[in-house]
């Protein structure tokens, strides 16, 4: 039996251990709870009865096609508008030859960036055909669901037909990315110009139902509430019920450093992160994988975070620019030794997965 310093806790330990879902109302006792430790142990044993002591990870790399983007999100420090001095697109031969230099078999390549005007509906479908015939062992996963909305307006397309065209071009999954808070609240005021948490639901949903599995975000820390919170996550674990086509939630802190509200909004502490990870573990109990995503996070967070509910540490990436333009101080990649040492003092086994999960 557990002792916990916030007795409310206890109730819910008993819901843990007799396998009764979580309420929203339990996840806002979580939330208001400064029982760090114990909410940590409780995501610690739930993460435990799933994956015992494994801990996983991906040798990967990241591709951001173009920062150009039509949507301009107050919260980001990445998109710039069409005809910036420091807007980018790279063309493919660019692209395969940022993922040529590589020390071993790469298993997931990440492909995302902007809303873009001018790139042609042929550049998506060519970049992912050209990245299977150079890397046929990795798996692509490309195009959060936001992208995936833009493509088939660019394309006079529907979404199923933009899926089933990427499908054939390679694409194994999507990112979880653009799912941002699914508040329609936040989203009126962060980013109005984006598609609704609605669009984004129905957009994984036609991918799942399609055979292809996603991730999911949610980025926290900037103006939206616990109830708020709760609610994306709630949507979230409906939307698995019906499809279980999700494989990873992540929870991403907001870096403010370079965004617009800068100035507004401090980053978020520590002690908050790992309690969001915790509580993710704790309400999203139809996911298999919860991601201490440390390019945001920071690497000893991350590491840390693997004790309060997390069973991914991500990947090796080697370059990431949405942190990059966000003013992260951190490193650019890791290597497969580093990743193994982070898990394995954490107590943990490392096991390197694909981008589906597969052990490899
Ligand atoms: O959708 C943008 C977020 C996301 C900022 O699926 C910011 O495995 C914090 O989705 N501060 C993209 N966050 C990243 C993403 C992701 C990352 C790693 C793994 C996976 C996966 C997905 O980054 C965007 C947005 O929510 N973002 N700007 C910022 N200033």
């Amino acid at each position: 039996m557990f002792s916990f310093v916030d007795k409310d806790l206890h109730q819910i330990y008993e819901k843990i251990q007799s396998n009764t879902r979580l309420t929203f109302e339990d996840g806002l006792k979580l939330f208001q709870s400064h029982d760090l430790l114990g909410i940590g142990k409780l995501a610690l044993l739930v993460k435990e009865k799933l994956h015992g002591s494994k801990v996983y990870y991906v040798f990967n790399r990241h591709v951001n096609y173009s920062n150009v983007c039509l949507n301009l999100c107050k919260f980001c420090a990445f998109g710039r508008p069409p005809g910036h001095k420091e807007a980018y697109e790279l063309s493919i031969d660019e692209i395969l030859q940022k993922l040529e230099p590589s020390s071993g078999k790469i298993r997931e390549i990440h492909v995302v960036g902007g809303l873009h005007p001018y790139l042609p509906y042929e550049y998506y479908l060519n970049l992912l055909q050209a990245i299977k015939t150079r890397f046929p062992e990795a798996q692509i996963k490309a195009f959060t669901c936001v992208e995936i909305d833009h493509l088939a307006k660019i394309s006079g397309k529907d979404v199923q037909e933009v899926l089933l065209d990427l499908k054939k071009a390679g694409l194994s999954c999507l990112p979880g990315g653009g799912a941002e808070v699914f508040s329609e609240r936040i989203r009126q005021k962060l980013c109005p110009q984006k598609i609704t948490g609605k669009r984004w639901l129905e957009i994984a949903r036609t991918a799942h139902k399609l055979g292809i599995p996603s991730n999911a975000t949610m980025l926290y820390g900037h103006l939206e509430t616990y109830e708020e919170r709760l609610e994306h996550l709630l949507a979230l674990r409906e939307l698995q019920d019906e499809t279980n086509g999700f494989l990873c939630f992540i929870p991403l802190p907001f870096l403010p450093q370079k965004s617009y509200l800068r100035k507004e909004i401090a980053p978020t502490t520590g002690f908050e992160d790992l309690k969001m990870i915790a509580i993710s573990r704790l309400i999203l109990d139809n996911f298999p994988h919860i991601k201490a995503y440390w390019v945001f996070m920071g690497i000893k967070l991350a590491q840390v975070a693997l004790h309060f509910g997390a069973n991914d540490l991500h990947g090796t990436v080697l370059e990431e620019k949405i942190s990059e333009f966000s003013g992260k101080e951190e490193n650019k990649a890791l290597s497969r030794q580093e990743i193994e040492r982070l898990i394995r003092e954490a107590g943990f086994k490392p096991i390197e997965r694909d981008a589906l999960y597969q052990e490899v």
